[in-house]
């Protein structure tokens, strides 16, 4: 079984609430096996300072789906919590759902690539994950861990 670790993060229209709704559309979908969720951490946002703090977590899954699937299910499930796509790159969000690792799959797609390709700089992603996977290798080899310790 291929575990998945997919990382959410909100900073409008109370994000609590919006990472709540979508953990628990996940964990009610046919074909989706949600295993853990980290605590829900506050973050300074990243790349554009001048928006809301953020909330993010990481959740680990199993799921029947391919990744471009399952991708498909979390851009829906984005959308249907209000998501706007701005083209403001680094914009406030009402729901981000990002696919990190599949399994030990290395995608390169155009609209998918795995590992996430910035989850190694992303404290906000690495330390929720550090809680639920303390053991957790890229695919790369590289320990998420040691990863952590080097930002
Ligand atoms: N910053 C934080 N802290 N958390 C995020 O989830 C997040 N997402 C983003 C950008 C705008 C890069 N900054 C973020 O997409």
């Amino acid at each position: 079984m291929e575990l998945v670790y997919l990382g959410l993060g909100s900073n409008l229209n109370h994000p609590q609430h919006q990472l709540n709704k979508a953990l628990q559309t996940l964990a009610n979908y046919n074909g989706i096996k949600l295993h853990q969720v980290s605590s829900f951490y506050q973050t300074k946002p990243l790349n554009n300072a001048n928006q809301p703090d953020y909330l993010n977590a990481v959740a680990e899954l199993s799921c029947k789906y391919q990744p471009l699937e399952l991708l498909d299910i979390l851009q829906n499930i984005e959308t249907m919590q209000g998501r706007i796509r701005s083209d403001i790159r680094w914009s406030s969000r009402t729901l981000d759902l990002d696919l990190l690792l599949f399994g030990k799959r290395i995608i390169n797609h155009p609209r998918l690539i795995i590992p996430h390709y910035q989850m190694h700089l992303r404290h906000f992603v690495l330390q929720p994950l550090y809680e639920i996977a303390p053991n957790l290798s890229l695919p790369n080899g590289q320990k998420c861990k040691d990863l952590l310790a080097k930002l």
